[in-house]
């Protein structure tokens, strides 16, 4: 059976709030500063030749997130103002597209004539978003019109690349319609579509074997065919909207050479290239992931789209193989890396994420290292590239699908959350507070067996009835009567392997899946003085404005000192170190930041 977030229903805690704050504030907030930036008329294709408002290349893609987004709100909600606003987009699409089915504003309106002809400027890349954005209205209104104008310019798409080979091009310079052309092929039942994918992903990098390598070859994954590849190189968002398509894609025609490919590349970036966030692309050049273990904190580029995309492949893989281990990783870039993008007010966005802020450095680089780039401190209304906040608008609306999953007569819980799942004779009900409590009272009806993810971080967990353990999952085949699953949430310090150099001697501090952080504002000017000991002793507390718990530890704190070099002596003063969840840092002005502090355990016996 397949099942989706029309299936599910939030009643509470941590992600019904997120959903009421992007479909209350987030999705208006992103509709006016799109509007405001021209991002709307551009599909009048009005532009009038003035420079400074000149449409760019992947406007029609953040709108179609946006389109997306709002039609997944729509399928839930009465929401008639977004559904004018949908309607007035696809008039206008309809209105302007060509008579082959082509869409695009740029090339219609800044490049006429030069439509397939420049593999970096994001033709495939908005088309493939159109798709998407289509198949979100087509669930949500029953109505075909938005998915057949996408598929007409699939099959426009399919003639010029395939059929006559007229592009001066093979493959997108950023993937994305490959996973599109699946769900286009999904809902028309039309082979062709999945055949377009499946030629797009086989494709790439086939001519560029022999060419010499540099940076380019890694930048949209050319540097290898895609059944070979087995680590994540290049641009982390096209890397990981990849890998989405090529498990869909493996999984739906049988390739199994491509499955593995997605299960190596999965391996080296949670291994390797991932921050404790769950953010990928450590480095702002190409944005992109960096050698294995080279995860510095304070130049984190580690994009929102990125942990969506990470979130996006490995609940694929999790669905595809049923190993809970893949799951883990959504949970910890959901609740981290995806979360941190947007700010508590929701109408402020991160695009970088970094795990560390200092504002010496940027004061530093500000007047005299001009060519130093770092992250903003403070999230911002919209952005020249403004790919991300629209991205959170489509994932938040869709975040039970990561939740629930159903085959046959056995139930999956993947994630928790306060959550109803209603499918055919099948209803699987979670009652928690997830993720501040580990309680979970779990109803099943219809099933022959439960599935329920026992997470990574967990050390200790409960269940009030028999249970087998299954690739990470505890199975619970007695469904009569209701499932208790209690997992023991508290304060643990966590290290990193030493090959990353910038956390040698550090510790982060999680509670369950939630990574946190400290701010000056809350502690000190010099975060570089605490020192972390243990949790012995945390203290929680629950703060309205952060939706969540707090926590304070005792710690240590390098005395302050003007003199610049003395002995060396450990006379720490005793402290409190205070710390928030990490999704929640920059939201009370600007604050030096640290996930990973000083941590000095006792000696080895
Ligand atoms: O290029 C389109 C989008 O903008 C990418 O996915 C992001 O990384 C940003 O470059
Ligand atoms: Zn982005």
């Amino acid at each position: 059976m397949n099942i989706d977030y029309r299936n599910i229903e939030l009643r509470s805690g941590f992600w019904k709030q997120m959903q009421k704050l992007n479909s209350e504030t987030a999705i208006n907030a992103v509709w006016d500063r799109f509007d405001e930036s021209g991002r709307i008329s551009a599909f009048r294709f009005d532009w009038d030749g003035n420079e400074n408002k000149k449409p760019h290349v992947y406007w029609d893609s953040d709108v179609f997130k946006w389109m997306e987004g709002a039609c997944r709100i729509m399928s839930k909600e009465e929401r008639p103002d977004l559904e004018e606003k949908v309607n007035m987009l696809i008039d206008l699409i309809e209105k302007k597209r060509a008579d082959d089915g082509y869409f695009n504003i740029y090339f219609s309106v800044c490049e006429p004539g030069k439509r397939f002809t420049d593999r970096n400027m994001h033709e495939l890349y908005c088309a493939g978003h159109m798709m998407e954005a289509a198949a979100a209205h087509y669930y949500a209104t029953g109505s075909d019109r938005f998915i057949k104008i996408a598929a007409d310019y699939a099959d426009c798409i399919e003639k010029v690349f395939v059929t006559e080979g007229i592009a001066e091009f093979e493959t997108p310079g950023h993937q994305e319609i490959e996973l599109a052309l699946i769900k286009l092929y999904k809902i028309t039942g039309e082979e062709h579509y999945l055949k377009l994918s499946e030629h797009f992903l086989k494709r790439r990098a086939v001519n560029s074997k022999d060419k010499p390598i540099d940076g380019n070859i890694y930048h949209a994954q050319d540097n290898r065919p895609v059944e070979e590849i087995d680590s994540a190189v290049g641009h982390a968002v096209r890397c990981l909207y990849m890998l989405c398509g090529m498990a869909d894609c493996a999984v739906l025609t049988g390739n199994k050479k491509m499955f593995e490919a997605c299960e190596r590349t999965y391996k080296d970036i949670v291994n390797s290239k991932m921050y404790i966030t769950g953010g990928v692309g450590a480095t702002r050049f190409s944005e992109a992931f960096s050698m294995p273990y080279d995860l510095p904190n304070e130049t984190a580029y580690a994009e929102t789209c990125a942990a969506i995309g990470l979130m996006m492949f490995a609940d694929r893989m999790c669905k595809y193989t049923r190993d809970a281990r893949y799951a883990d990783t959504v949970e910890r870039a959901m609740y981290n890396g995806m979360c941190s993008g947007i700010s508590l007010s929701g109408d402020a966005f991160f695009y970088e994420n970094p795990l560390e802020i200092n504002l010496g450095s940027h004061r530093r680089a500000a007047v005299k290292d001009g060519h130093v780039k770092l992250a903003i401190t403070q999230r911002q209304k919209v952005f020249l590239c403004s790919c991300c906040p629209p991205n959170i608008n489509r994932v938040i609306p869709v975040i039970g699908e990561y939740i629930y999953d159903v085959e046959g007569r056995t139930g999956y819980i993947n994630q928790f959350a306060d959550s109803v799942l209603k499918a055919g004779g099948i209803e699987i009900t979670q009652k928690t507070d997830y993720p501040w409590d580990g309680k979970v009272t779990i109803t099943a009806k219809g099933l022959d067996k439960l599935y329920i993810r026992i997470p990574s971080w967990c050390r200790h967990f409960s269940i009030n009835k028999d249970y087998t353990v299954c690739s990470g999952y505890a199975v619970v085949e007695d469904n009569a009567e209701e499932t208790v699953f209690e997992m023991e949430i508290k304060p643990i310090l966590i290290s990193s392997c030493n090959k990353v150099t910038q956390n040698a001697c550090k510790a982060a501090l999680m509670r369950g899946p939630l990574v946190y952080c400290a701010e000056s504002v809350d502690n000190c000017e010099n975060l570089y003085s605490l020192i972390l000991t243990d949790t012995n002793e945390a203290e929680e507390s629950y703060s309205e404005m952060f939706r969540g718990i707090l926590i304070r530890l005792n710690g240590l704190k390098i005395p302050e000192s003007d003199e610049l070099y003395s002995e060396a002596k450990a006379n720490y003063e005793k402290t409190k170190i205070r710390f928030i969840p990490y999704y929640g840092f920059a939201n009370r002005g600007e604050s030096n930041m640290l996930v990973w502090l000083n941590y000095k355990g006792g000696m080895p016996s």
